[in-house]
């Protein structure tokens, strides 16, 4: 594995890096006079790897983006600002409500001719109002800003280029990392121009992606809350998996899941303790989502966290 500095020398930022930058650079000096204001940075959804430059074809993941978006809109339910840094078409907040032709059936159109008008069915009304409400909110408190990214490497660039902004923030800042992150990667250096083509079984090698947790939490916000989260298919790593993850990068929580149930179970390990969070059938049926009591738990975390930084 190459070291992180080697990644940034030898990888090109994406074609549209420094307005990003720009954009979150604005956001974040928009936010960070006002003392009380708590931000946040959510990661969400898979990480491509390309395996040519012109990309036809990629490795990818499962992840949906459903609990960094999720995730978003409990956060700035609990006042945050909110950096929602995600894979593109993957979910994002308020929208993530509505698959494929769902909003369209919400709709009903008014005939008159040429002044036809549309507008909301009454029977979805209740569910479309509360959801319009609080994007609303967010927009016109200009708390969410929402960056895309698409490859593993355009998901570092701007990782580093958010953590700088969030840097001065200090003990205000938590990173709340969901995003499955590719571990394996085709270098720059050893990819094709062009589509690999099928004349022959192609012999792929993939490289270990850098391990970015490391400067990130000694270096970049060092002062910040950070979360991360911990994917795997085997229970029985799962715990001690988190627990090193802890040791090695020395932050302050891991969010431990299982694939299969992580919509309904998820155990929050930080270093002296575990806590699991386990919704029941009810709880499911009745609408509630697992990142409800997860954002709850980890904002009163990073409260104490804060707090005691002040003693
Ligand atoms: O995006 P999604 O809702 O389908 O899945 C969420 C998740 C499993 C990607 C997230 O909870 C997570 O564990 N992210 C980190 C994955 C890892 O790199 O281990």
């Amino acid at each position: 594995m190459g070291s992180w500095e080697e990644f940034y020398a030898t990888h090109l930022p994406p074609s549209d890096f420094e307005d990003n930058r720009q954009l979150l650079k604005q956001f974040c000096e928009n936010h960070l006079k006002d003392q009380s204001q708590n931000i946040v940075l959510i990661t969400s959804g898979g990480t491509i790897a390309p395996l040519e430059h012109n990309t036809v074809r990629f490795v990818d993941n499962f992840s949906a983006g459903s609990r960094g978006s999720a995730s978003a809109e409990y956060f700035l339910e609990n006042n945050y600002a909110v950096i929602f840094l995600f894979r593109t078409k993957s979910l994002e907040p308020f929208t993530r409500h509505f698959s494929g032709q769902q909003f369209l059936d919400m709709l009903e159109i008014n005939e008159n001719g040429e002044n036809s008008t549309i507008s909301v069915r009454p029977d979805s009304t209740d569910v479309l109002l509360p959801i319009l409400q609080k994007y609303k909110q967010a927009q016109e408190t200009n708390r969410l800003l929402y960056v895309n990214f698409t490859s593993v490497s355009d998901y570092l660039w701007l990782l580093r280029a958010a953590c700088e902004c969030l840097a001065p923030f200090e003990k205000r800042a938590l990173l709340y990392l969901a995003a499955a992150v590719s571990d394996f990667y085709v270098p720059e250096e050893d990819m094709p121009k062009h589509k690999i083509q099928s004349t022959g079984a192609p012999k792929i090698s993939l490289e270990l992606v850098p391990k970015i947790l490391k400067p990130l939490v000694s270096s970049w916000v060092p002062q910040a809350f950070v979360v991360s989260f911990k994917l795997e298919t085997d229970d029985s790593l799962l715990i001690a998996k988190s627990r090193e993850s802890l040791i090695k990068y020395n932050h302050k929580l891991v969010i431990a899941n299982i694939l299969q149930t992580r919509k309904h179970r998820v155990v929050l390990v930080s270093p002296n303790a575990s806590h699991e969070i386990l919704l029941t059938k009810d709880q499911a049926h009745s609408g509630l989502e697992i990142e409800e009591p997860i954002v709850a738990d980890v904002t009163r975390r990073h409260e104490e966290f804060q707090v005691a930084g002040e003693q």
